[in-house]
């Protein structure tokens, strides 16, 4: 778009109505209309994005950002900032645009000129940790909603331990599509349940999604659904500022959370494209931005924004300066020992000397009285000397407390009547309970730790991958590990979804074998400050293999011997949780038939490979034959004992019936595992 020929375009404003507004005597409509631009133009010089929906919620945005918003550009890691997450991701020109517009020094107008180039901040979906200002990595529909609960949590939480110092609310602009997914109905009735009334949602509420209008595939009363969920829900102009405001303002002081459905027109502004599917997700194109460009009287050339109206929006910013300066002010009140754990916590910094000194303390129990137990209750015993020691654990579990043992003695639970609970039952959702853990990663102050079958790691997998895309420490608590689990069958007997987590990159997947193990992998997990991690634990019983006081995390070398050969070993076994034990087993039977055999227990597969080449070789050594078991499928295990190792494992689904008879039925055995070694060493 040329300065020129708009230059020479009757302006037709728009008309609306509009309040006065509060920062300067440029109108908000001027103010959205610097957004539209910013989105056309990005789009198109990019020749790829998604300018529909920026169009289409700039006036909400620039009422949201100049009246309520509190945040600072200055800092954007101020921990009583209100949260913003743009839940619609593919949204993104929207939050480069407002973040270019208020003032935050990384997002520069050649930022926004490089929109969705190699290396630039401005990302096609918006990236936590890549761009400051943007609060959680959103695209994947329904994700951003399902986070903001959860940062919602995180600040019930931290106020109702903190008092004063944490007071914020959580904003979240959500699509059509966002309320198609089903993740947002989980997330829904968790907020409503938990009254997270400084939660805030803005519905887009443009009636139109890629395929086309959205009857096409959805009938659903979206203010009659948030109702029923327990929120205050109500309808407004989309583009009328002083309903946008009012709404907002009547929401800051709700006892439930809030949801306001804007109605708006998809690509306002653009003439041909406003309203249609056209406008979502491609460039307009040069002649439909002219038109743009006229119908909104917007006569600057691409990417110019006219002084007066950055600066309006640059003083908008300011608002919160004071505030910002009043909660200094009241954390330096704070009592010293209180501030210095605030801050402690928000850094995500551990006690530890704390957390030390608890794993220790486990493994010396576990010494002086070793005992056999399924990795689930070792789990559960090693909480009971962790969440003392670390506050800032939260835990959960979806429906299955009991059977995932992560709630402790002294835990309390989260309820609206006491949120300083450490426990939430986050009922049947475990797709809504591993997206509110990111978020409540994100928000800081908290750890959070959740509980499920492994088997269902299927439900939480998408979040869990955003998890390890954007390095956020959470801890997936994931019991009944395997077929032995027994009686409940194949539907909820995982075989494939240790590989499955596996490959997902930034994840860290343990399999402890004992109770030893167990508080190993979870010091691990919780000192690995940027990714998550998920620790798989059986329903059975395993002995003790550890024995002894050892003070070393041996978990964290990935692998290490745990049973070392007489000799030179002409096997080695490699195992995994359950079925380390039946190595050790194999071990006896091949010393039996006078084969040397050596033990190496692999609680996680990431650490090892990640180790230096020398270490890894010298675990791995040079036996003639390699073994892997696993009551899993094979996949994966390439990595260790080679394409002409031998697996002992799973191939296909399990059954129903008495674990020890599954695991006779499938072959894991000692007896098995000595005698696929046997028959690579050619002695069978
Ligand atoms: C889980 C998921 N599925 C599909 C997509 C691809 N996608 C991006 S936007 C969109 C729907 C667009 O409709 P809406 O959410 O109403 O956004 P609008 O077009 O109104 O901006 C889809 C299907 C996605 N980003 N995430
Ligand atoms: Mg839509």
């Amino acid at each position: 778009m040329s300065a020129n020929a708009s230059s020479t375009v009757t302006v037709t404003p728009i008309e609306r109505r509009e309040p006065p507004s509060p920062s300067s005597a440029v109108a908000d409509a001027a103010m959205a209309n610097a957004i539209r631009a910013l989105a056309m133009d990005a789009v198109e010089q990019a020749k790829s994005g998604h300018p529909g929906m920026p169009m289409g919620m700039a006036d909400v945005a620039t009422v949201l950002f100049t009246r309520f918003l509190k945040f600072d550009p200055a800092d954007p890691a101020w921990p009583d900032r209100d949260r913003f997450v743009l839940s619609a991701g593919h949204g993104s020109m929207l939050l480069y645009a407002l973040l270019y517009l208020t003032g935050y020094p990384a997002m520069t107008l050649d930022a926004i000129k490089r929109f969705r180039q190699l290396g630039s901040i401005t990302a096609g979906h918006p990236e936590y940790g890549h761009t400051p200002g943007v609060e959680t990595t959103t695209g994947p529909l329904g994700q951003g909603l399902a986070n903001a609960v959860g940062m919602a949590i995180a600040e019930r939480h931290l106020a109702a331990e903190f008092g004063a110092v944490v007071d914020h609310k959580t904003y979240v602009i959500a699509s059509d599509g966002d309320l198609m997914e089903g993740i947002s109905q989980e997330a829904i009735a968790l907020a409503g349940h938990l009254k997270l009334n400084k939660l805030i949602v803005l519905f887009d509420d443009n009636g139109i999604s890629i395929d086309g209008a959205l009857s096409l595939a959805d009938s659903v009363d979206q203010v009659k659904r948030f109702e029923a969920a327990g929120w205050t829900a109500s309808r407004v102009d989309g583009h009328d500022a002083v309903a946008i405001a009012a709404a907002l303002e009547k929401a800051q002081t709700s006892d439930k959370p809030v949801m306001i459905a804007c109605k708006t027109t998809i690509g306002f502004g653009a003439p041909n494209k406003a309203g249609k599917a056209s406008s979502h997700g491609s460039p307009l194109g040069a002649d439909e931005i002219k038109g743009a460009r006229e119908k909104l009287g917007w006569s600057h050339p691409a990417f110019d924004v006219p002084a007066d109206i950055l600066a309006a929006w640059r003083k908008s910013a300011e608002r919160a300066k004071g505030t910002h300066a009043a909660w200094t002010k009241r954390l330096g009140t704070l009592d010293g020992d209180k501030r210095a754990e605030f801050e402690r916590r928000v850094a995500g910094e551990l006690p530890k000397q704390a957390l030390a000194a608890a794993v220790a303390k486990v493994k010396q129990q576990l010494a002086a009285a070793p005992k056999d137990m399924a990795t689930r209750v070792a789990c559960e015993f090693a909480l009971e000397s962790l969440i003392p020691a670390l506050p800032e654990m939260i835990g959960g579990s979806a429906d299955l407390t009991g059977s995932n043992n992560t709630r402790t003695k002294t835990m309390k639970a989260m309820s609206t009547a006491d949120y300083s609970g450490r426990f939430i039952h986050y009922g049947v959702r475990e797709h809504g309970m591993a997206a509110a853990m990111n978020g409540m990663a994100l928000h800081g102050g908290v750890i959070p730790y959740s509980g499920t079958f492994l088997v269902f790691s299927d439900y939480c997998r998408p979040a869990i991958r955003l998890a390890a895309l954007m390095g956020k420490r959470v801890i997936h608590v994931m019991t009944h590990d395997s077929i032995g689990l027994g009686e409940d069958g194949p539907t909820h007997q995982p075989v494939e979804h240790l590989a499955a987590l596996r490959a997902i990159p930034n994840l860290m997947v343990f399999r402890p074998c004992d109770s030893v193990e167990t508080a190993e992998c979870w010091q691990l997990a919780l000192e690995a400050t940027n990714r998550p991690s998920v620790l798989a634990l059986t329903r059975q019983n395993l002995p003790q293999l550890r024995q002894g006081d050892d003070a070393e995390n041996r978990c964290a070398a990935g692998a290490y011997e745990i049973a070392a050969a007489e000799g030179k070993a002409d096997v080695a076994i490699f195992a995994t949780g359950s079925e380390v034990a039946i190595a050790v087993e194999a071990k006896k039977l091949l010393a039996a038939r006078g084969i040397s055999a050596r033990v190496v227990s692999v609680p996680c597969f990431e650490l090892f490979l990640e180790a230096p080449e020398a270490a890894r070789r010298a675990v791995i050594d040079d036996a003639a034959v390699k073994v892997g078991v696993e009551a899993a499928v094979r996949q994966g295990w390439d990595a260790i004992i080679g394409s002409d190792g031998v697996f002992v494992g799973m191939t296909g689904f399990g059954a129903s019936a008495p674990y020890k008879d599954l695991y006779k039925h499938f072959g894991v055995t000692p007896e098995a595992v000595a005698a696929a070694a046997l028959s690579k060493l050619g002695k069978s």
